[in-house]
């Protein structure tokens, strides 16, 4: 299994909780390494353009405005298997589904309001990384 980075936001239902850095901490001590981060408040040009695979689906206007509604943390986690393992942490996208001890059993309010994002292949990883970070934004661990 090789390294892979993936793309996490913590949605602005996460961050008006001030559990950032509950959240962050999860990431670490699940074994990931954060080598991106930046906080930013969405346009709705960004919302729409990162979340272009749902247009026109019945819940995009709403996700939309959820994900416009605050500031959110958008970072690059790196690990073994990262895509994957971050999903396991998140938990399922309805929280409803989700099971005890994941992100998003601890903090989603509805299913829209699901607290956080991750990237779902190796290729959304790559895409949505380049979509929020350029090439000297990104800060692999030297020691
Ligand atoms: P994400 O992209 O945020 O990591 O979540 P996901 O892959 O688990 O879910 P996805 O199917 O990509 O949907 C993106 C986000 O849209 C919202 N959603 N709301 N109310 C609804 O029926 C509904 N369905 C999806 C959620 O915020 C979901 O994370
Ligand atoms: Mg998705």
């Amino acid at each position: 299994m090789s390294i892979e980075r993936t793309l996490s936001i913590l949605k602005p239902n996460a961050v008006a909780k001030n559990a950032i850095g509950a959240i962050y901490a999860r990431f670490e001590s699940a074994g990931f390494t954060l080598v991106a981060a930046k906080m930013l408040h969405l346009t709705r040009e960004q919302a729409e353009g990162f979340y272009a695979e749902h247009q026109g689906k019945p819940f995009f206007d709403g996700l939309v405005g959820f994900m416009i509604s605050g500031p959110v943390m958008v970072q690059v986690l790196e690990s073994e298997n990262a895509v994957h393992r971050h999903r396991d942490i998140m938990g399922a996208t309805n929280p409803a589904n989700a099971l005890a001890g994941t992100l998003r059993a601890d903090y989603a309010d509805s299913f829209t309001e699901n607290a956080v994002h991750g990237s779902d292949s190796t290729e959304s990883a790559a895409r949505e990384i380049a979509y929020f970070f350029s090439d000297n934004e990104i800060c692999p661990r030297t020691r």
